[in-house]
């Protein structure tokens, strides 16, 4: 009888390790995965800005980190004043000064903005952006003339389809914004669309796709059941 008490802990122990790798597998494969930090929003002319979120799970410490357009050089511009972002923050980099946006968009005070950004973007342009290591942690490549049927983010932002498009690299995944959108989105004050500050996929946990809950939850029953054989 022990021998066979033995016998099937170690069947369920298998059984729980299989479970945890398949776990893994199905957490990796997954095409929405978004960056550490993502790309979330854009606006090309007018009150001209990029929003980053922190989609991770932690705090990111910004210091050493960076932005370019398309000549794609780490360093370029610094994003270091952004300091420490909470997971689920969304910082912005603006081509006025700091001041002068957060006035145009009546964002209020906690809302971090580097101002003065001098690698504008254009209408077909590219957005990086590099960790402290120089390394491209995001990109979006847009542009209606490059990249046909695509958004022109004139005086109006452009934002994500949905969760999934972070990350991407698709510019066919992103839409316009519209005053009252799901977005948030709201007029400046010199008459521009958006919703700088504010990161629809941050407000929710990171979505965890019905597969591996299952799994997971599989696995979880499992432990339970080894506790109480033990
Ligand atoms: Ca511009
Ligand atoms: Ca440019
Ligand atoms: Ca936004």
């Amino acid at each position: 009888m022990k021998g066979e008490n033995m016998n099937r802990k170690g069947v369920i122990r298998t059984l729980a390790i299989t479970v945890g790798a398949a776990v893994t597998i199905v957490a990796s494969s997954q095409a929405w995965a978004a960056p550490a930090v993502s790309i979330t929003e854009w606006m090309y002319n007018g009150d001209e800005f990029i929003e980053f979120t922190n989609t991770s799970v932690s705090a990111i410490d910004f210091t050493g980190w960076s932005f370019d357009d398309d000549s794609r050089t780490p360093g370029t511009v610094s994003l270091s004043g952004f300091g420490w972002v909470d997971a689920g923050e969304s910082v912005l980099l603006t081509e006025s000064s700091a001041d002068a946006f957060r006035t145009a968009w009546n964002l209020v005070a906690s809302v971090k903005i580097v101002g003065g950004n001098g690698a504008n973007l254009g209408r077909n342009d590219e957005i990086n952006i590099f960790n402290n290591s120089g390394i491209l942690v995001d990109r979006l490549a847009y542009g209606d003339q490059t990249f046909s049927g695509t958004i022109r983010t004139q005086n109006v932002s452009g934002n994500p389809v949905d969760f999934a498009a972070l990350g991407v690299n698709n510019p066919a995944q992103w839409v316009l914004a519209s005053t009252g959108d799901v977005y948030g989105s709201y007029a400046s004050a010199n008459g521009d669309i958006g919703n700088p500050g504010i990161n629809p996929f941050s407000a929710a946990p990171v979505p965890v796709p019905a597969a591996a809950w299952l799994l997971g939850s599989g696995l979880i029953g499992l432990a339970g059941l080894r506790r109480r054989k033990a």
